[in-house]
């Protein structure tokens, strides 16, 4: 892992220090668009070909009704795991429903504004190098919470045709209506356009590959008429240490963040009294411990560390950098909050480990990546709602609105709208135009 000193950091060494691996999304639209246009005219039979080319499954049903999918049979311990996740992550986002907002704006003028689902919605949840079930948990549960009425969850299929057990256990309990038995750009693609057996959806969320991100930045800019989530990356963490944290517990916070990909980004803020070498020690000796050793290593060619000499120098990096995850691993952490402007999700102390956001602690796991945590948040509640607003004035409240209106109408030159409330009160006569 590179070192960076943070006294001696130039603009040129601060830029270097923030970036992220690249992706080249102009080469792969051009894979991905072919794909979008034949899921579009062909619809399911476009899906099938994808999947038996690059999945080696050859699909009956493309898309299939929840309920026509028999209960999966889960051992006890993983069970009882999936359901605490389930409740503390239906906890958190219960919360997170805002309550009725209505407000007099003048006397006679009320404002408010409404929650309202977003129909249909689409959920990826990857498969591939990792099939993520707790992915179809951080989606599913907070679009049942928020009423959605069709949840279709997109997976890519197993070589047998079927879909992981814990994938599916989590999609019924939440409430899911349709899996889509797809993955990549062919899927995102089914769910954007709808299918024979597909249904059409208004939103499409969850994390994915550069496939699945390119296609989904390509269908929300079509005439699909799709939103999306959030502009995605590879995933990284932001840990910043203090003297008392463990070297242990640092290496192995980034090297869980490390194992998720080649491209993913783990770096390390070492304030004064963090023996770095010991952290680089434990990275290399713990890294060769895990199964996935290859991808974490190549992550980590990526990686970085910098030293700084205070609180307020790493907040300034951490909040320059903007990392989807940040764990102070610090003394009196939630001191840190009032420094932080932009992360993903926080994590606080010395006994969160970013794998407990990841899993279970309530919060979701899918947020803003590759700097974005700037302007984006995570997906929440509120992903699977829209507002709508609305205003009813009483006769006082017109005659106090009014003449502002009609006023503002006229410098606009738009008479019709004038004339909506001058001839209401009763100023304007409906037989000619004054
Ligand atoms: N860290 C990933 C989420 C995840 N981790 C799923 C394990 N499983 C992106 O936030
Ligand atoms: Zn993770």
């Amino acid at each position: 892992m590179k070192v960076f000193r943070a006294e001696s950091m130039d603009e040129a060494q601060l830029k270097e220090f923030a970036s992220r691996p690249r992706v080249d999304f102009t080469s792969i639209l051009g894979t991905v668009s072919p794909i979008v246009d034949e899921v579009r005219a062909k619809g399911d039979a476009a899906v099938r070909e994808y999947t038996a080319k690059f999945d080696r499954v050859q699909l009956e049903a493309v898309c299939i009704p929840i309920e026509e999918i028999p209960e999966p049979a889960l051992d006890a311990e993983t069970q009882a795991a999936f359901d605490l996740a389930f409740n503390n992550i239906k906890t958190f986002h219960a919360a997170q429903a805002a309550p009725p907002m209505e407000v007099e704006t003048m006397p006679g003028v009320r404002c408010s504004r409404l929650a309202r689902p977003i129909e249909a919605v689409g959920l990826y949840v990857p498969g591939g190098s990792a099939v993520l079930p707790s992915s179809a948990l951080m989606l599913a549960v907070p679009a049942g919470l928020a009423g959605c009425s069709t949840i279709v969850l997109a997976t890519p299929p197993r070589p047998d045709g079927s879909i992981t057990p814990e994938v599916l256990y989590c999609a019924k309990k939440a409430g899911v209506t349709h899996i889509l038995k797809a993955g990549g750009a062919q899927a995102v693609a089914a769910m954007a356009w709808g299918t024979q057996s597909c249904p059409k959806v208004d939103k499409i969320l969850g994390p994915g590959n550069q496939f699945v991100t390119a296609a989904k930045m390509l269908l929300q800019n079509s005439e699909a008429m799709v939103a999306i989530d959030m502009p995605a990356g590879p995933s990284e963490v932001m840990v910043i240490a203090d003297a008392g944290a463990d070297p242990v517990h640092i290496a192995i916070d980034l090297l869980s963040q490390a194992e998720h990909g080649p491209d993913s980004q783990a770096v390390l803020v070492a304030l004064p009294g963090v023996d770095v070498d010991a952290v680089q020690r434990e990275v290399e000796r713990q890294c060769d411990l895990l199964p996935r050793a290859e991808t974490t290593r190549r992550a980590l060619t990526h990686s970085r560390i910098a030293c700084v000499n205070g609180k307020e120098e790493a907040a300034k990096l951490s909040n320059w950098y903007a990392p989807e995850h940040l764990i102070i691993n610090c003394d009196d952490a939630a001191s840190w909050l009032p420094l932080l402007q932009h992360a993903g999700s926080v994590f606080l102390g010395r006994y969160t480990p970013e794998s407990v956001g990841d899993y279970a602690s309530g919060t979701n796991h899918t947020l803003p990546t590759y700097g974005y945590a700037r302007m984006y948040s995570g997906v929440g509640l509120d992903s699977f709602q829209k507002w709508m607003t609305v205003q009813e004035l009483t006769s006082e409240g017109l005659q106090a609105l009014g003449p502002a209106v009609a006023k503002m109408a006229a410098v606009e030159g738009l008479d019709a709208h004038r004339r909506a409330v001058t001839l209401r009160l009763g100023l304007s006569s409906p037989d000619k135009f004054d």
